[in-house]
């Protein structure tokens, strides 16, 4: 088998984050190297917290967690307790945390692996907003050509769920992500045109509580508050899990078909702030970095959430 993917996951758990960390972490193509939090879906201190939470009932043991901002650059906080809850992960019963939290600052823990292993090793995933990747870069610009790839959930080409057209990742820090989209690394938009089609259905859910597990206990819960939240606030029948998308490329770039199209993000319209522009015209210029994510092979990508909850298989929480 080919060496691992060497990955960081910046993240705001988050239902989706949380089923993001435990894809990562139970895919043998992956190798996670630190789980980093960012403000968004809650307060950065309930996403840290739930992070950690997540880690603990994966059994992760040996990789950081750091905590990074606490608000987004320029803007003011907005969180998403409609889709999340107070807690930011509402639902499921919630163990104490085994794991210690790493002292470093996210965007310096973030820094430092890239900069200590070899060019083109790493690669980003976000699936907050961009403010940790955005200073990341910002204060140590050599990260660009060393990234392997960004592969970030955020925006969409022709939707919104924040606003008609804006996704809550991109205009929650819309000048971070603005920022990283320019960097000239190869960035990947898995946005909501692609998560849109990860849907838990009920079909889905019985696949995942077979398993049998805590950890998938833990996985079905979060889909059941999911779902009704879903249900309420935007009319979906099935919650769209977008985060674990993103991982998913990584793992299997067949799983999510992409198109490379050069993105920008809207700063100033009154009605369009935070909307990635995709210009999908015409092909895609030879030196263009960017691409969106199109179509996901549905069955695929829940056979690899499914495998990961079956590799990591019961933790004991009690040990
Ligand atoms: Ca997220």
């Amino acid at each position: 088998m080919s060496t691992p993917r060497k990955i960081i996951l910046d993240c705001d758990p988050g239902h989706d984050d949380a089923v993001a960390i435990l894809l990562a972490h139970g895919n043998p193509k992956i190798e996670l190297l630190a789980v980093t939090t960012v403000v968004g879906n809650q307060t950065l201190e309930k996403v840290t917290d739930n992070a950690l939470v997540v880690g603990t009932i994966a059994g992760i043991t040996g990789v950081p967690f750091a905590a990074g901002c606490a608000r987004p650059l320029v803007r003011e906080i907005e969180n998403a307790p409609e889709v999340h809850g107070e807690s930011g992960m509402d639902g499921p019963a919630q163990p104490a945390s085994r794991i210690v939290l790493d002292e470093r600052h996210a965007v310096d823990l973030i820094i430092e692996l890239i900069m200590s292993h070899e060019p083109g090793e790493i690669t980003l995933v976000p699936t907050g907003a961009l403010t940790n990747i955005a200073l990341a870069v910002r204060r140590e610009p050599r990260i660009v050509e060393r990234v392997r790839e960004v592969v970030l959930m955020g925006g969409g080409y022709h939707t919104g769920n924040w606003s008609a057209v804006a996704e809550f990742n991109i205009k929650i820090d819309p000048e971070a992500a603005h920022i990283v989209f320019n960097e000239k690394w190869p960035v990947v938009m898995v946005g909501l045109d692609l998560t849109h089609q990860a849907l838990a259905t009920k079909e889905v859910v019985q696949r995942i509580e077979k398993v049998g597990t805590g950890p998938a206990k833990f996985v079905r819960e979060l889909m059941d508050f999911f779902a009704q939240a879903y249900l309420d606030h935007q009319g979906f029948d099935a919650p769209p899990v977008h985060d674990p998308c993103a991982v998913a490329y990584v793992i299997d770039p067949t799983v999510v078909r992409t198109l490379r199209a050069p993105v920008s993000v809207e700063l100033r319209g009154e009605l369009t702030l935070g909307m990635t522009v995709a210009d999908l015209r015409a092909p895609a210029a030879e030196d263009c970095h960017t691409s969106v994510a199109v179509d996901l092979d549905h069955e695929r990508f829940w056979d690899l959430v499914v495998d990961s909850l079956e590799r990591i298989g019961e933790v004991d929480l009690t040990a």
